[in-house]
């Protein structure tokens, strides 16, 4: 630790003091995103990895050092109290996202919250309005979907409100992962809905729902629900896993979130949806794919082939229609002018670069980021008709307004 990392070219520009919470796998890649943004992007602020905390005080100084952070904290009411720190990134499990965020919004910090917003829509209410009232003192808050700035994702996007698909009629989307399939994996945090809310829902499917709202332009109206829980019982973790210290480390303890959601849902236009998230497609390590049908033509994206777009024009003629290939790295995609030539593509880790790219010009022109917490608050609404239609044996859900 020692002096925050100061991007090449930066100078100049007034500091966004960055303060973390939380440093595994979501405090790598957002402090990734933010060592990383500097340098890539012309930006109106200069960020600053300025505290990074976490309960362990040897692994957060470890953690400080690794990713670059200036200062390690272990308790995140004195990162929040900081007066050196803006800005507030909440990269905890979700049972800590509302009092984190209230804390730091009250406190005067702008704040990125990871997904899903919250463990519970009551919570995501709170958090909503305490976003809306910091914004009348020019504090912004952000929730982290990052698929959102995949560059093919924004293009479609870009594409779809240009007209390019006409009037939608169908949105398909699975997120597929199958770290889960082994029953002796142990019951870590994201098993355990006190901790984490829900499990592939809340996890996979809030990336889902975000995106499938975020290209069509519109929000769910309503949802029919499945959802299922494959292994019920799995072994206690080490305590270093559990996230809960003092829990035991020996025998076995119950899944408390659902494995895999399938559920249906129509959009407020009456376009058709359908939707999949599960921990246990075998062989499938983080496949999110999504097509949109429409009147005029089709798009489809893979998270695993990231770098293209497949795109089908419904108003050329049959004799050469088709889908084709849009490599997306060109200049004038989005984001990619920061990057390499064309032909060299980007990967998972560049989508938050590019969320903070866009945090950093919403704080600067003081406009509402996208996703705002409004936006992860719908979500959550939709997450929670997802579970009250599973649980009513999939009878058709209105998503609360
Ligand atoms: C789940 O394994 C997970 O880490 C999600 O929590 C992330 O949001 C996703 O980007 C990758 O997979």
């Amino acid at each position: 630790m020692g002096q925050p990392q100061q991007p090449e070219g930066a100078e100049g520009k007034p500091p966004l003091r960055i303060g973390m919470v939380g440093y595994a796998f979501m405090g790598a890649a957002h402090s990734q995103g933010w060592r990383t943004v500097g340098r890539v992007f012309d930006l109106p602020l200069r960020p600053v990895l300025a505290a990074i905390c976490g309960r362990d005080g040897a692994a957060v100084r470890a953690a400080a050092d690794r990713h670059g952070w200036a200062a390690a904290e272990t308790d995140w009411r004195a990162l929040v109290a900081r007066d050196d720190i803006d800005l507030v990134d909440i990269c905890t499990p979700g049972d800590s996202h509302a009092e984190i965020a209230l804390a730091a919004l009250a406190a005067g910090k702008h704040v990125l919250c990871e997904k899903p917003l919250a463990n519970s829509v009551a919570e995501a209410e709170e958090m909503a309005r305490a976003a809306e009232e910091a914004e009348k003192r020019g504090r912004l808050a952000m929730v982290g979907f990052n698929y959102r700035r995949v560059p093919a994702a924004a293009l479609a996007r870009r594409m779809i409100a240009e007209g390019r698909l006409g009037t939608l009629r169908h949105v398909r989307v699975a997120y597929l992962q199958d770290w889960l399939v082994d029953p002796q994996f142990p019951l870590t945090w994201r098993l355990r809905k006190e901790a984490a809310g829900s499990g592939s829902l809340g996890d996979l499917g809030a990336h889902i729902v975000d995106l499938a709202q975020y290209l069509a332009g519109e929000p769910l109206a309503g949802v029919s629900a499945l959802t299922e829980t494959f292994v019920r019982e799995r072994p206690l973790p080490a305590k270093a896993t559990s996230g809960l210290s003092g829990a035991p480390t020996s025998g076995t303890g119950r899944v408390t979130v659902d494995d895999a959601a399938l559920f249906t849902g129509r959009f407020a236009s009456g376009a058709l949806a359908s939707f999949e998230a599960t921990r246990y497609a075998t062989g499938r390590k983080n496949s999110l794919r999504i097509e949109l049908n429409g009147e005029r033509g089709s798009l489809a994206f893979d998270l695993e082939r990231l770098n293209e777009l497949h795109y089908h024009d419904g108003t050329e003629p049959s004799t050469h229609a088709g889908f084709r290939r849009i490599l997306v790295t060109e200049p004038d995609h989005p984001y990619l002018d920061a990057w390499w030539p064309p032909g060299h593509g980007l990967g998972y880790e560049h989508t938050f670069v590019h969320q903070a790219r866009d945090l950093v010009h919403a704080i600067a022109e003081g406009t509402r980021p996208e996703p705002s917490f409004a936006d992860g608050l719908q979500v959550q609404r939709v997450l929670a008709a997802v579970e009250e239609s599973a649980e009513k044996n999939s009878v058709y859900t209105p998503v609360a307004a």
